[in-house]
């Protein structure tokens, strides 16, 4: 049987790396190992790639050659780990993965979607999230969540209206696929994110017949 992808989306400081602990925990508990990645990066080439993207050095990347490196990153972690570990079996969790570069490139640069589903389809090889946590919080409390963690990165420096319009793309996302995305309320305390993150995980293991 082949394992199942699980992704984290959510606008900055959203609270995704918090999470992702608790949701490889609950696999675990499972008897799930799962593969943890991330994106942009997660391969050598990938994190590389990374690199480049948040460096504030390249405040000039023009939105073309963002999308790009992007799906460069993602190619090369479709290939080398994501592929191979659900083909044997492995459960994989995503920090992001390309419902971002719809929400980011699509809704906040204004790249048309047409073009990202190309992408999605040739350089992602069609891999499409099993399940998809969203983590949804008005943009003013995620970047205030962010900064607190020190210096901002490339993306990080953009406006509160380039947020607004990622936050919009990524809610009609969820609207548009209601059987993959599960929306979490971000905004709330830690341990209410978290208890409806093991209901949204629990009811996906369930009804994968993964049993404790
Ligand atoms: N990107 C990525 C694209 O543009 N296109 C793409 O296709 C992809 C894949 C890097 C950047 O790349 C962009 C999006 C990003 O700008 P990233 O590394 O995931 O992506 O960067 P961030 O989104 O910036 O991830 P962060 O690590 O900054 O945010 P998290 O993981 O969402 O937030 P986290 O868990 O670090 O929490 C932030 C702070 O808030 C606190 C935490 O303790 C932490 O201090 N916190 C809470 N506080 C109060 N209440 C809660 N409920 C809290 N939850 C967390």
């Amino acid at each position: 049987m082949t394992g199942k992808l699980i992704t984290l989306e959510g606008g900055e400081g959203a609270g995704k790396s918090t999470v992702l602990e608790t949701v490889r925990e609950l696999l675990a508990a499972r008897g799930l190992n799962a593969l943890v990645v991330r994106e942009p990066g997660g391969t050598k080439a990938g994190e590389e790639i990374r690199r480049v993207l948040l460096d504030t050095a390249h405040h000039g990347l023009c939105a073309e050659a963002e999308l790009l490196l992007m799906f460069a990153s993602r190619a090369q972690l479709v290939r080398e780990l994501v592929r191979p570990a659900l083909a044997a079996g492995q459960w994989v969790l995503s920090d992001r993965f390309t419902d971002a570069s719809y929400a980011y490139q699509g809704g906040g640069r204004g790249q048309p979607q047409a073009r990202i589903a190309e992408l999605e389809r040739w350089a992602a090889d069609g891999c499409v999230p099993d399940l998809t946590l969203l983590l949804d919080l008005p943009v003013a409390e995620g970047l205030k969540r962010a900064n607190g963690r020190g210096s901002a990165d490339r993306i990080e420096m953009e406006t509160a209206d380039f947020f607004e319009r990622v936050r919009a793309a990524y809610r009609l996302r969820a609207a548009a696929e209601p059987a993959r995305f599960r929306v979490i309320d971000a905004s709330q305390p830690l341990t209410g994110v978290l208890a409806d993150v093991r209901i949204a995980v629990g009811r996906f293991l369930d009804a994968n017949g993964v049993r404790a």
